[in-house]
């Protein structure tokens, strides 16, 4: 049996030709959009919701990802990032710069972007959350939690992920740092496709290694909850979002939107945080 390590470096060096004709030790990926069953019997609790977002909310949320949560008051990589030489402090606005299509230092500031934290901040270091450190989980998040997430969920923090194909995508890890592990998180992807790897509840269980593309939603609950997890490559993808009528984007908006999901993943996951009614501990305030 391979190890998450082992599974993780052949997917992140393999050809794309070569994706689906791994060596006999490793795996191969497995397409669940293409399965008649959505759950896994090696991981009760894990579920995948093959095309949970139809085309125009993709490009609602794709939207609202660049353009409204990745800037104050919730958090991002870009705000600890020095700016380049060119980069006008006064270009706050990455979005629209990256909208106009300017080629300036100030446009690729988007580019850039990697994470972003809203509701409660995940704190990287060290881990965890803080009474303090949050700002409001958008209502369209809330709201795609409600209609996904059965059972109790009380959505209190997301996590934007922004990948390329090209960078180093997500290592393995576990989501463990919630006060509570009860409900499950939910997991959005949207525009390049992805190898994300489900582990076991140790490094050295080989992990199932899972396609998922635009518009997928996968719930990380149960048993699994705790599973090591990450995102092995990011795939290129010449397959554009289909014609998205209803979406309601400005014609601008939709086109950027299309034009940053064509060479780019973006992950949105939601949390909950506390156990209900429940609160920090003193030291978290
Ligand atoms: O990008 C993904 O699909 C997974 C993201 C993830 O595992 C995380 O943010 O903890």
């Amino acid at each position: 049996m391979p190890t998450y390590k082992e599974v993780q470096t052949h997917y992140r060096t393999v050809p794309p030709a070569l994706l689906f004709s791994p060596p006999p030790s490793i795996p191969p990926p497995l397409d669940l959009s293409t399965s008649s069953s959505t759950t896994l019997p090696s991981h009760p609790g894990f579920s995948f919701l093959p095309n949970a977002l139809p085309p125009p909310a993709q490009l609602s949320l794709a939207r609202a990802c660049l353009a409204e949560y990745a800037r104050p008051p919730h958090a991002t990589n870009l705000d600890a990032l020095p700016r380049e030489p060119g980069e006008a402090r006064e270009a706050l606005d990455p979005w629209e710069l990256y909208k106009s299509g300017a080629t300036a230092a100030g446009a690729r500031r988007l580019e850039r972007l990697s994470w972003a934290t809203l509701g409660y901040h995940f704190l990287w270091s060290p881990r965890g959350y803080r009474a303090a450190a949050r700002s409001p989980l958008p209502p369209l998040l809330a709201s795609l939690a409600a209609s996904l997430v059965p059972g109790p969920f009380v959505p209190e923090a997301a996590i934007v992920n922004y990948y390329s194909a090209k960078g180093l995508p997500m290592g393995g890890h576990r989501d463990d740092v919630e006060l509570t592990l009860l409900p499950p998180v939910l997991s959005l992807s949207l525009g390049l496709p992805a190898v994300f790897l489900l582990g076991g509840l140790s490094k050295d269980d080989a992990p199932v290694p899972l396609l998922l593309r635009s518009g997928d939603a996968t719930l990380l609950g149960g048993d699994s909850r705790l599973c090591y997890h990450g995102v092995a490559r990011v795939l290129p993808d010449a397959t554009p979002l289909p014609p998205a009528p209803g979406a309601g984007l400005e014609e601008g908006d939709e086109e950027a939107v299309r034009r940053f999901l064509a060479v780019r993943r973006i992950n949105v996951n939601v949390r909950q945080v506390l156990p209900e009614g429940g609160s920090f501990p003193d030291d978290g305030a």
